[in-house]
Parts: C-alpha cells; sequence; structure tokens
C-alpha cells in the first residue's frame, strides 16, 4: 500500500462556479484531492490556480509549491501582493498563463479590427443607420501599417499573422526580438520611430509601473492622421481624456477598447456616448478551461519531476 500523500490542488475564482474546474483538473490528475477555496480554508496546498484571489487564499497556506494565475495578465494579483507583501512568499513561483488558446482568439479580434477600419465598415455602418449613400476611397494593405506594442505570446502572434496576411506590420518589446515579416523595435528610444505614421495601434503589453498610462497624447500624436486604437491589454494603459480629445480631434478616427480602468465600464463614463469608440466586455481572449488546464497540469507534472517551467512572473519587473 502506498504511503505516499496524496497531491492537493486549492482552486479560487471569484465569482466563477468553481465545479467545471474542479472536475477538469480532477479528470487531469487522477488521485489528486482538488477543492475550492472557502472563506476560513487555511489548510494546507501544493498547488493553487488562481484569478484575482483574496490575499486569505494564499496568505500562510503551507506546503505550496507554486501558484498558477488563471490568465495571461498577472497585474491583479501583483497589485494585491504590493497591498499585502507577505501573501507569497518570493521562494514560490507564480506562473501566468502563456498563450493556452488565446493568442488565436487575440489574432481573430485583431483582424476584424484591421479589415473593419481598413474598408472603412466602422464609416459604412453609421452612414447606413443615417440611411447615407457615399462611397469612401478605395483601401490596400499596403497603405495601413499596423504598429504592435508587446511582442510576447500574444503580441508575436497578433503581428506574425497580420504580416502573413499582408499588411506592413511593426512591433515594439522591452528587448529586441526577430519575428519574420515584422519590422521590430525595442526600448523608450524607439518609440516614437515605431509610432510614426502608423495608421493602426494594437496594445498587447503587461501593465505594469512603466506601460501604465502610456496610451496618451504623446503616442497618439506620431501616429497619422485618422488613425485606428485597439486596445485588448488593460484599460489602465490609456488615459481616457487624452483618447476622447483624440478622437473629437480627429487624431484618432475611432476605436476598439476590450478593456477599462474600471470593469464593467460605468454606465455614465464617456465612452459609451462616444459613437467613434466600440466597446467589447473583456472578451479580447477569454481563459479556455480545456487548454488552461491542460497547461497547468502539465507545468505541475513538470515541476514535480524537479524541472524548470516557463511562465514564471518576475515580480519585480511587473509581467
Ligand atoms: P507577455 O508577457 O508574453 O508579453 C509582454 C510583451 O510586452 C513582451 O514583448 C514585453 O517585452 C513587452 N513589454 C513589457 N514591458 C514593456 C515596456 N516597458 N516597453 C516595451 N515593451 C514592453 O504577455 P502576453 O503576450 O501573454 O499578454 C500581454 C497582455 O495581454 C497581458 O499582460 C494582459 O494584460 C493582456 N491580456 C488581455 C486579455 C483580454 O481578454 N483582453 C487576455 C489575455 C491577456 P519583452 O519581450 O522584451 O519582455
Ligand atoms: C488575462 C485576461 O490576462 O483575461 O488573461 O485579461
Amino acid at each position: 500500500m502506498s504511503t505516499e500523500k496524496p497531491m492537493n490542488l486549492l482552486f479560487c475564482t471569484p465569482g466563477e462556479d468553481p465545479t467545471p474546474w474542479l472536475q477538469a483538473f480532477r479528470d487531469a490528475l487522477p488521485g489528486a484531492m482538488m477543492r475550492a477555496w472557502q472563506a476560513g480554508d487555511t489548510a494546507p496546498a501544493d498547488y493553487a490556480a488562481v484569478w484575482r484571489p483574496p490575499a486569505e487564499v494564499l496568505r500562510g497556506r503551507s506546503g505550496l509549491k507554486a501558484v498558477f494565475n488563471l490568465g495571461a495578465g498577472v497585474d491583479p494579483i501583483l497589485d494585491m501582493l504590493s497591498r499585502e507583501p507577505d501573501t507569497l512568499p518570493e521562494s514560490v513561483p507564480l506562473i501566468r498563463l502563456e498563450d493556452a488558446g488565446m493568442a488565436a482568439q487575440m489574432i481573430e479580434y485583431v483582424t476584424y479590427a484591421a479589415l473593419r477600419y481598413m474598408r472603412r465598415f466602422d464609416t459604412y455602418e453609421r452612414q447606413r443607420e443615417a440611411h447615407q449613400w457615399t462611397v469612401l476611397e478605395a483601401a490596400r494593405p499596403a497603405d495601413f501599417p499596423i504598429a504592435v506594442m508587446g511582442l510576447g505570446k500574444l503580441g508575436a502572434a497578433v503581428s506574425s499573422t497580420l504580416a502573413k496576411a499582408g499588411w506592413p506590420v511593426r512591433g515594439w518589446s522591452r528587448t529586441a526580438k526577430a519575428i519574420e515579416g515584422v519590422q521590430t523595435f525595442a526600448g523608450d528610444a524607439a518609440l516614437a520611430p515605431f509610432l510614426a505614421g502608423a495608421k493602426m495601434l494594437v496594445n498587447l503589453l503587461p501593465s505594469t509601473p512603466e506601460t501604465r498610462g502610456l496610451l496618451g497624447k504623446a503616442v497618439f500624436e506620431p501616429l497619422a492622421e485618422g488613425a485606428f486604437l485597439v486596445n485588448i491589454a488593460r484599460g489602465a494603459h490609456v488615459v481616457d481624456i487624452d483618447l476622447l480629445d483624440a478622437i473629437r480631434r480627429g487624431k484618432i478616427a475611432a476605436a476598439m477598447l476590450d478593456v477599462f480602468a474600471q470593469e464593467p465600464l460605468p454606465a455614465d463614463h464617456p465612452f459609451w456616448q462616444e459613437p467613434k469608440i466600440t466597446i467589447t466586455p473583456h472578451i479580447s481572449a477569454m481563459t479556455l478551461r480545456t487548454e488552461a488546464v491542460a497547461q497547468i497540469v502539465g507545468k505541475i507534472r513538470a515541476l514535480e519531476r524537479g524541472e524548470k517551467v516557463s511562465g514564471v512572473v518576475d515580480r519585480i519587473r511587473g509581467y
């Protein structure tokens, strides 16, 4: 008879029914003990899989070998850790989702935006509402350069796909990258040439102290007149009043926004009143249970074998 203790997994995504997640983990890790966190649960756990957990889920939890963030962006959990720094010791790795089916969704969202704006379907929609028959100028991908901020798991996949589809694509990251068909730029000094004359700006940066508030007047001005903005990263990147001002001046012709500083977007937020802003409720890339569980379980198995895994968050860098 084996005396080995079964592995213990703790799950916490407040506001979401944990049942299908627990089942998916049980199916993928037979023999493991899986439980949803409830207030007052302080029992040991080997691993935790969480999204926006209260500090009590992690604080003082004995036995923890790693914490898995059920999303690609780690700003919510890092914000919590900055408020409550003793919640998770540095020795316990925080591991985020890497793609896990999100890159394909981002590619769909951005390709839709690129076609919509390049062919001006947004304007034709408004014209149709006004019973107006006006033919706008023809458009070619070659005249519609797209600039992608962030060349990580998601930004690299998006920029490479857009480039293969025929758009001139530039990408910007912190450290230098090489992506076939994409003109790459790295570091703050390269931001201005990266932006210069772009017709569509796509944001796929993580929210960090360096990137928050970056999408303001200084970033909009170098773009082409009447450029388009697609923000699918975090609302905290955008200076809302600068965007509204740029839209009113025609500097930005239209924007597709999936993320907001406050979510749900408050009913009285001026973005709702601006017809040139398309709003989606943080759906550009959703966490897919099957893919997420498969990735996490694969990493748990690797950690149990004593191997290193990718996706470990650098808490100082912020992503
Ligand atoms: P990655 O960590 O893989 O990539 C981040 C990229 O941003 C890297 O290329 C990095 O550069 C670059 N970067 C970071 N800081 C800077 C900086 N100061 N200047 C220039 N470049 C910088 O993240 P993902 O691609 O997986 O995800 C990106 C973001 O997308 C997430 O953080 C999240 O906020 C958002 N997201 C939104 C979703 C939604 O539904 N709306 C769903 C999933 C994610 P380098 O490569 O040099 O390190
Ligand atoms: C994520 C998100 O970061 O859903 O994965 O926003």
